[in-house]
């Protein structure tokens, strides 16, 4: 009898070829036909289904100019954090987590994207990414390629040139940001810029105080308020929900309820070392002449460094009042006890530290973020894991932690070994990056930063937490830092255009 190779048989028959018995392929058959009518008939789960579960949902928390000053990283801070710290019970807190660029749209666009800054040459506030980068396929795009419902609301994408810079793409349905009620009239009463643009008047965001009366009125009360509606409706899909929390951006308003605990006669105020700019080479003193040194001067000139301090302050802990709004909800909503979380700050904030306010630097104070992981029978819960990490690593994570496919072209890695065990060796420093050619690299012990001018930063956190006494130039340390340049960026891309808009900045 002719014979077939089984391999050019349809399948049907080669059921029946490994059957030697032919009674035993005849009931093969009827059985097979028996299951086929049962399918017909729809009374047979899908196949996906038998052989993928379902994906886990996804919440997405992103906040604004968080720093390192609160209760999340250490009890002795001041701004008190417990529902943030709440979540850091479920999951892994990274401690050691650093943003890739600092200042809201490059940080944003890297970590949604994947990309680096020297890779992508959005390095700057008003960089057009999404002119510039057609192709590239943001954290939600890929979950939507995989089934994803994905949703969000509140500022994910930077909010200037009212939300010009958002993705409309990236999502199935988005609620903006919404604006800030404006006070009657200015709350701090400073009217002028004292130390650069001209003295002119002060900008919009440049106000701080108990403001608005009611909760409600919020941006980020409204943003919250979507979250918890999605949350409690049925979705036939997996969703990716991500919440963009606009506190503690400025301007500094917070119901008055949250100044509570931060009173003026007993405030905690940042630990500000005299002459500590005096050690800076060229590079740190351009960085600090072209970050806004007019917003600090202005605050110090007026005597309010205090109120201003205090506002940002309130304003951190009201963010993370909100943050407990939202944890509530998904706990008492069907999806409380699967769904993976993650939370992360676009970068840091400076207070008066070298002399200068708001980020916008390569130091510490503004390129550490918080990070926490919370994965349901993955994730360790309630550890912390020192190792160095980049929000970079934030897609690649999710990517694993899904089981979506990968993504070739990102630049992070996973962070899955960490999760399972935060002490595993960690070989990888975390790299920022501040406009072309200017990167710093923050490895467990070092900080050291090289400027597009070749001037050097090494910071030993053994011994300096607060980056006080650059080492840089001193022979002992040579080695260190030839190690350290070994993970600077290869490419410096050539800075993208502005968008161009007459709105105004906010
Ligand atoms: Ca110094």
């Amino acid at each position: 009898m002719f014979k077939l190779k089984s391999a050019y048989l349809p399948a049907d028959c080669r059921i029946i070829s490994i059957f030697k018995n032919r009674r035993i392929a005849l009931l093969a058959v009827v059985l097979l036909l028996a299951v086929c009518s049962f399918a017909q008939e729809g009374r047979a789960e899908p196949i996906e289904s038998q052989t993928e579960p379902r994906k886990p949902n996804v919440l997405f928390i992103a906040v604004d100019d968080l720093n390192d000053w609160t209760t999340l990283h250490d009890k002795a801070n001041p701004i008190r954090t417990p529902h943030i710290e709440r979540l850091a019970r479920r999951g892994v807190l990274f401690t050691h987590a650093y943003c890739s660029a600092p200042a809201c749209n490059p940080s944003r666009v890297a970590t949604l994207t994947g990309l680096c800054p020297s890779s992508t040459g959005v390095y700057g506030n008003k960089s057009d990414w999404r002119k510039a980068l057609p192709r590239a396929v943001t954290i939600p795009q890929h979950f939507m390629a995989h089934g994803y419902l994905a949703v969000g609301a509140g500022k994910i994408f930077h909010h200037h040139f009212n939300n010009a810079f958002h993705d409309d793409a990236s999502f199935d349905d988005f609620q903006p940001l919404a604006k800030d009620p404006a006070p009657p009239k200015k709350l701090n009463g400073i009217t002028n810029w004292v130390g650069g643009r001209g003295g002119g008047p002060t900008s919009e965001p440049f106000d701080w105080g108990a403001w608005p009366p009611d909760e409600k009125q919020t941006p980020d009360a409204k943003t919250v308020d979507y979250a918890c509606r999605f949350l409690k409706r049925k979705h036939d899909k997996p969703f990716f929900l991500a919440v963009g929390i606009f506190r503690p951006h400025s301007p500094w308003y917070a119901p008055p309820e949250n100044f509570a605990g931060y009173e003026l006669d007993k405030l905690v105020m940042p630990e500000v070392l005299e002459g500590d700019t005096d050690d800076l080479p060229s590079g740190g003193l351009k960085v600090l002449r072209e970050g806004k040194p007019f917003l600090y001067k202005t605050i110090v000139a007026n005597n309010q460094l205090k109120e201003a301090i205090q506002a940002y302050q309130a304003c951190a802990t009201f963010a993370d009042k909100q943050i407990g709004r939202l944890l509530d909800a998904l706990g008492n909503s069907a999806y409380g006890k699967d769904t993976i979380i993650v939370l992360w700050s676009d970068h840091g904030f400076h207070l008066g530290e070298k002399n200068h306010w708001e980020k916008f630097a390569l130091w510490e104070k503004t390129t550490r973020s918080p990070l926490i992981f919370v994965a349901p029978g993955v994730a360790r819960r309630g550890a912390r894991c020192d190792r160095p990490v980049s929000l970079l690593d934030i897609y690649p994570t999710l990517i694993e932690l899904c089981g979506l496919s990968a993504n070739a072209s990102l630049e992070g890695v996973s962070l899955m070994p960490l999760l399972k065990n935060p002490q595993a060796q960690w070989g990888r420093p975390a790299v920022t990056t501040w406009g072309p050619g200017n990167h710093s690299v923050r490895s467990q012990r070092w900080r050291y930063i090289k400027y597009e001018d070749g001037s050097e930063e090494l910071y030993d956190h053994r011994n300096d937490l607060h980056e006080w006494t650059n080492l840089a130039g001193r022979d002992e340390h040579k080695k260190v830092i030839l190690e350290l340049r070994k993970w600077l960026p290869k490419k410096d891309a050539r800075q993208v255009a502005d968008m161009v808009s007459n709105l105004s900045p906010y």
